[in-house]
């Protein structure tokens, strides 16, 4: 850890390479403001200006003092930058030439290139935000939905360390307690005291397993929910997934068969990152590439979030969607009626038991389907409930569950306390792993490896 928390001061372009009206340069560390003293021409020294102030002027070569670039430079005092260090920001023309003659005087005049994520880093080592927060800063940066980047940001504004910091604080007060008890085994806890505790840990043991199971809802922001349309040859699969799409993805005839493969596809529904694959009829008769156009139809259900199941409101039930209905019985899905403006009488509501009546070709119904796929896939988005979307979170949370069920069996069965502090020391740690109280070399290191140079 040594060179990372040395006195360096460290350089980097923060936006991203190439032709841009405007990049942006950053420097942080003990002698950032020397560094850029050496390098600027303006009105003030940045070492003599006030913090959160923006300057006019040049860079120029430390040496010659030949000018680089016009540029504005933002000074920030320790401890109110973003590393918590002396940093100074400086605001120049995009482009690749320009920037890296701003890094490399700046190399030139003592700075040294930061690795990635070097900034976040310092960061979290010097206490300004914790992992879990550290963490956050690179999913916001490479947030690709709405629902990613509200998730990510409430992580960096503290939302999952407040309650693990939460929860491991009243697993310290347990732990004091049962600690404190050691010195006297032969009297244990007393029995009131033991039950009082237990409730305690049966509690926290439900928040954990809460937010560990919240997991599959994250997994859904970073891999989308995947959501296959089934149905017999000619129900309007391909009509829906074009209409859902509103393109003309995939080809729709009159033809029963037209789809032979399955057709993969991203959306967002209400913030909510979709994939969402069209299949071929699903029937039992049908020649060798329509047997294997099933197969892998078969092989999308299995491995979907949901199945939109989808029946010909026009038409009467028929073998084969009678057989469709069985089979995936126990599948999570979604009755779709389709084909609703074929209809002399319209449905007396857009939803039945459940069932969605829609048209794909006029587009009925598909608002309401839209935002209930969405609803299932992130049912508390929007709430206050904690959503952890990280699997290193995850598995600390799996953990910690089992050694607090450990603790808790052992209290309850008198079993010795020394053996429930144990396991109370080793719940306690697995909740520090978040947020960062315990944390090793190699932990931080695979963290902040996928962070990009300049964040
Ligand atoms: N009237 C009506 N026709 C539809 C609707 N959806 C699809 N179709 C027609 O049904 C036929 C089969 O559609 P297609 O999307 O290829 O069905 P798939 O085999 O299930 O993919 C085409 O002629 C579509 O134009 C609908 O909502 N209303
Ligand atoms: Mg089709």
């Amino acid at each position: 850890m040594t060179d990372f928390l040395s006195e360096d001061t460290i350089v980097a372009p923060a936006t991203a390479p190439g032709e841009a009206a405007l990049a942006i340069i950053r420097l942080s560390g003990k002698k950032a403001f020397t560094v850029a003293d050496s390098v600027f021409q303006g009105g003030v020294r940045p070492s003599e200006a006030p913090c959160h102030t923006i300057h006019h002027g040049f860079i120029v070569d430390p040496a010659t003092k030949d000018k680089i670039d016009e540029v504005l430079v933002s000074v920030f005092r320790a401890p109110k930058s973003y590393t918590a260090e002396d940093a100074v920001e400086i605001s120049c023309h995009g482009g690749r030439a320009v920037t890296s003659a701003i890094v490399e005087a700046l190399v030139r005049a003592g700075a040294r290139l930061a690795q990635p994520g070097e900034f976040t880093r310092r960061a979290f080592l010097n206490g300004r935000i914790d992992l879990a927060q550290a963490e956050a800063v690179a999913d916001l940066i490479s947030a690709q939905s709405e629902a990613s980047r509200r998730s990510s940001l409430e992580q960096l504004e503290g939302h999952l360390s407040k309650k693990v910091c939460l929860l491991r604080e009243s697993l310290l007060d347990v732990l004091a307690e049962v600690e404190a008890n050691l010195d006297f085994p032969e009297e244990g806890i007393e029995p009131q005291r033991a039950e009082q505790i237990s409730k305690t840990l049966t509690d926290v043991i439900s928040q954990v397993r809460t937010l560990a199971k919240s997991f599959k809802e994250g997994r859904i922001l970073r891999e989308g929910y995947s959501v296959v349309i089934a149905g017999r040859p000619n129900v309007g699969k391909s009509s829906l997934l074009n209409a859902l799409l509103q393109k003309e993805r995939a080809i729709v005839t009159p033809t029963p068969g037209t789809t032979r493969d399955t057709i993969e596809e991203w959306a967002l529904f209400s913030g909510v990152p979709v994939r969402l694959v069209d299949t071929a009829g699903l029937r039992e008769r049908g020649g060798k590439i329509e047997k294997e156009g099933m197969r892998r139809t078969e092989e999308a259900i299995e491995k979907s979030d949901l199945v939109l199941l989808m029946l010909d409101a026009s038409q009467k039930l028929n073998d084969e969607d009678r057989q469709l209905l069985e089979k995936y019985q126990r599948r999570k899905r979604l009755m779709l009626y389709n084909k609703v403006d074929l209809l002399t009488q319209q449905p007396s509501s857009a939803e039945t038991n459940g069932a969605l009546y829609i048209s794909a070709t006029l587009g009925t119904g598909l608002d309401r389907l839209k935002e209930k796929i969405a609803r299932m896939a992130l049912p508390s988005f929007g709430t206050e409930s904690v959503l952890v979307t990280s699997a290193r979170h995850k598995e600390a949370l799996a953990k910690g569950f089992v050694y607090l069920l450990r603790a808790r069996r052992g209290l309850e069965r008198g079993k010795g306390l020394e053996l429930v502090a144990f396991e109370l020391r080793r719940a306690v740690d697995a909740l520090g792993e978040i947020t960062g109280q315990i944390v090793t070399e190699d932990i931080l290191g695979r963290i902040f490896s996928k962070f990009c140079i300049g964040k």
